[in-house]
């Protein structure tokens, strides 16, 4: 097989990214692509997301596939799956990457708020997981990678079934690693740090008066680069779970951070 010669291929396999329209997602499934992948299939809620992404897939030469499924319907997810499986043959690797956040202080969040981050963090990389396990298994071969987040470790004001969720998906990791190592299938995540995508917009904002967010700066300060990570900076370590140079690697959080987590931040001037 190629991967004797070159561990970090990923020829001839194919790879199920969830919400890869644009963002890390998308930014992931390139690195898998131009690592050997075969195919990308992706989903997301919002079919004029897919569209886009489709033609940015095309236009930089990937084949992709995308299909509009919600990560917490169960039933969506084991269609899309079993269709994928069949016109594509297999699926060899599943990264849990689809996910929101909400930014409200934990005692006027209200109930269905927290649940549905938590459903979609948590209880959406358990059913997407649960979909790939069977052919997995069969196949006694299998590579899962949840992206966590700092929020996996730390906690912070606003982020509480954010930070639940990343904490519950750290946990899932290691439990399903523990579970399927047998099957020689390994389940890792990536937790990054700040990465500059739609989701941290609201946080990198310029201000009414032309200043930087607070947040912008803080994050600065607190990552010992004193800037935002792109998403292209997590494809490398994707790559490196995702294929099997990482076969005796299991139940790993793979901070991709620029060090946030070792650092005390910088001194205010
Ligand atoms: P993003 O820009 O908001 O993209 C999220 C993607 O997930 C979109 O494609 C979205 O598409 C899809 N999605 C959301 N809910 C979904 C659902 N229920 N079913 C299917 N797809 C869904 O986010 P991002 O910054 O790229 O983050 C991607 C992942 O990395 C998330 O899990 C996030 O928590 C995590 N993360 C982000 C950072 C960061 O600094 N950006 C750091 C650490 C971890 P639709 O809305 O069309 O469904
Ligand atoms: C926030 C940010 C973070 C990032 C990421 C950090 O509001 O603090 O959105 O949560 O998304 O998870 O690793």
């Amino acid at each position: 097989m190629n991967y004797m010669k070159n561990p970090f291929s990923l020829e001839g396999k194919v790879a199920l990214v969830t919400g890869a329209c644009y963002g890390i997602g998308y930014a992931i499934a390139k690195a898998l692509a131009q690592a050997g992948a075969e195919a990308i299939i992706f989903n997301a809620r919002n079919k004029e997301n897919i569209d886009k992404a489709l033609e940015d897939y095309s236009r930089d030469g990937i084949r992709a596939k995308g299909y509009i499924c919600d990560v917490t319907d169960e039933a969506a997810v084991q269609k899309m799956v079993a269709e994928a499986t069949e016109e594509f043959g297999h699926i060899d690797i599943l990264v849990n990457n689809a996910g929101i956040i909400k930014r409200i202080p934990m005692h006027e969040m209200a109930r269905e708020e927290f649940q549905q981050v938590i459903d979609i963090d948590l209880v959406g990389p358990f059913i997407c997981s649960k979909a790939v396990l069977p052919q997995m298994m069969e196949r006694r071969e299998g590579k899962i990678i949840n992206i966590c987040s700092m929020m996996s470790e730390l906690g912070r004001e606003t982020v509480s079934a954010y930070a639940a969720a990343k904490g519950g998906l750290k946990m899932l990791t290691r439990n399903i690693c523990s579970e399927y190592g047998e099957y020689n299938i390994q389940c890792n995540a990536i937790g990054p740090g700040y990465i500059a995508t739609p989701q941290t917009a609201p946080l990198r904002e310029t201000q009414p008066d032309g200043s930087r967010h607070p947040f912008d700066s803080f994050i600065c300060a607190k990552t010992p680069a004193g800037r935002w990570l792109n998403p292209d900076e997590l494809g490398g370590p994707a790559v490196f779970l995702a294929s099997h140079a990482s076969d005796a690697v299991n139940g790993h959080i793979l901070y991709v951070d620029g060090g946030i987590l070792a650092y005390i931040g910088k001194q205010p001037k």
